[in-house]
């Protein structure tokens, strides 16, 4: 079994965490104990608040969501609960699969209940009586840790009937996912839950106005949810003062690979890519740095001084996804590493649509040429590359199949992969 999620947050008990800080400190099956460590102060605010006054502060954080979109949660928060359908759902994305992503099982195993609190302010604020949370097949702690959570705010009235005296409804059914990476796509998650088979919908209409059971659903990751917590309790105004102007708050970042402490670093937004590393113990000989996962990109080292916001890597031509740090030192041959993400697009496309269900096989196919010949990349090759790029960019139906070229179209532009 993986070892526990304390040993993978090197800042574990340090001073000035904000979404880290219950991790290793708190007993995570014991209610109590999240109650001493001020668990259940943001939910009767959220309550003292009543549902607008959430949604306000929601908004005013300027938070925006975490699974790597960055669409802003107030606005969501808002959509859903002005629909006049009925009923509304809660719904948490905690299908974590983005190659490289491991926040939202630290943030599930360390400090479980803080997700069970966030989803409830959620489903008071926008109406909604029933939460799912879906989650990811292979965390049997994760889900274990949830449930027992689950059971334990309801037998001690904290989910339910009349939470807390306070006339609210709620309840969180859990649902494991199966293996598939495309089912952390939200329409692919709701299928799931509803029993047909996880293939992504095509958007509009947007969760907000038919999700989940075709019915009005915020969806949100786990780490949105739980950065709710500290909006509530500090307010809005000291929360939007942490990070920058445009990426609000403090961010979880998933660092692994030729660094000496991996695992999940808190910093507030703005911190550059190189301080990140530092902090992370980066050795030498860094040949690049895959930001955001398999769908994000690649970066050199000379790029260090790279600010990690929403705004800073979108200008830069990058992303910071879901935000993987995936150092990499010049030992790991680039040809077989691009092959292996391509290998994991092809397996992952659920075959809906012809760009991405054929695009990433050639894709694959091509790759795979170039690493047999060691890494030497004909012109025909690389131009066929580009050409099923962009056809999956342009025209597949979801994220998966429209961001299967970033890492390889970064390493060739930016690293120089085949030069
Ligand atoms: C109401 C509108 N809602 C958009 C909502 C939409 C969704 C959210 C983002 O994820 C990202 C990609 C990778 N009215 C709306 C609206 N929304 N317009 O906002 O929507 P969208 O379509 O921009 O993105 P998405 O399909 O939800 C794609 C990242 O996901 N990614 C990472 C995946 C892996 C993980 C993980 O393992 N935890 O997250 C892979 O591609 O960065 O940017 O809720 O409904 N007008
Ligand atoms: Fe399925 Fe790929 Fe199309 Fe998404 S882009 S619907 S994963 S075939």
């Amino acid at each position: 079994e993986e070892p526990p999620a304390e040993t993978a947050v090197p800042q574990a008990g340090q001073d000035g965490l904000v979404l880290l800080r219950r991790v290793g400190a708190v007993d995570p099956s014991s209610l109590d104990d999240y109650r001493a460590h001020g668990g259940y102060t943001a939910l009767r605010e959220a309550f003292a608040l009543g549902p607008a006054g959430v949604i306000r502060e929601v908004t005013d954080s300027g938070l925006v969501g975490r699974g790597g979109a960055a669409f802003p949660t107030g606005r969501k928060w808002q959509a859903t609960a002005s629909q006049p359908d009925r009923p509304h759902y809660v719904v948490c994305n905690a299908d974590e699969s983005e190659p490289g992503t491991f926040k939202d099982r630290v943030l599930m195993e360390g400090d479980p209940y803080a997700l069970v609190e966030a989803m409830t302010i959620a489903a008071y604020a926008v109406g909604a009586h029933r939460g799912y949370l879906y989650l990811r097949g292979e965390y049997p702690r994760a889900t274990s840790r949830m449930q027992h959570a689950v059971d334990q705010a309801r037998a001690r009235g904290l989910l339910g009937d009349d939470i807390l005296g306070q006339g609210h409804s709620f309840d969180i059914e859990i649902r494991r996912g199966a293996g598939a990476y495309v089912c952390g796509e939200e329409t692919a998650l709701f299928n799931s839950i509803e029993g047909y088979r996880g293939e992504p919908r095509s958007k509009p209409p947007f969760p907000v106005e038919k999700g989940l059971f075709g019915k009005p659903t915020v969806e949100n990751n786990v780490e949105t949810l739980v950065n709710v917590l500290p909006i509530l309790t500090m307010g809005a105004a000291a929360y939007a003062a942490i990070g920058t102007a445009r990426s609000t708050g403090p961010k979880l970042f998933c660092v692994s690979g030729a660094v000496e402490r991996p695992g999940v670093h808190e910093l507030p937004f703005g911190a550059t890519l190189g301080e990140l590393l530092e902090s992370a113990g980066v050795r030498d000989r860094l040949r690049a740095v895959l930001l955001g996962g398999a769908a994000g990109g690649f970066v050199r080292p000379d790029e260090l001084d790279l600010p990690l916001t929403f705004e800073g890597t979108r200008e830069a031509g990058t992303t910071l996804g879901s935000g993987v740090v995936m150092a990499f030192d010049d030992t790991v041959p680039l040809p077989r590493l691009l092959l292996r993400i391509a290998e994991f697009f092809r397996d992952e496309s659920c075959g809906q649509c012809v760009p991405c269900r054929v695009g990433t096989v050639r894709q694959e196919e091509a790759l795979r040429r170039i690493a047999e010949r060691t890494g030497a990349a004909a012109a025909e090759d690389v131009a066929l590359l580009r050409e099923v790029g962009r056809a999956m960019r342009d025209a597949s139906i979801c994220g998966l199949g429209q961001t299967a070229w970033n890492a390889v179209e970064s390493a060739i532009d930016r690293l120089g992969a085949y030069e």
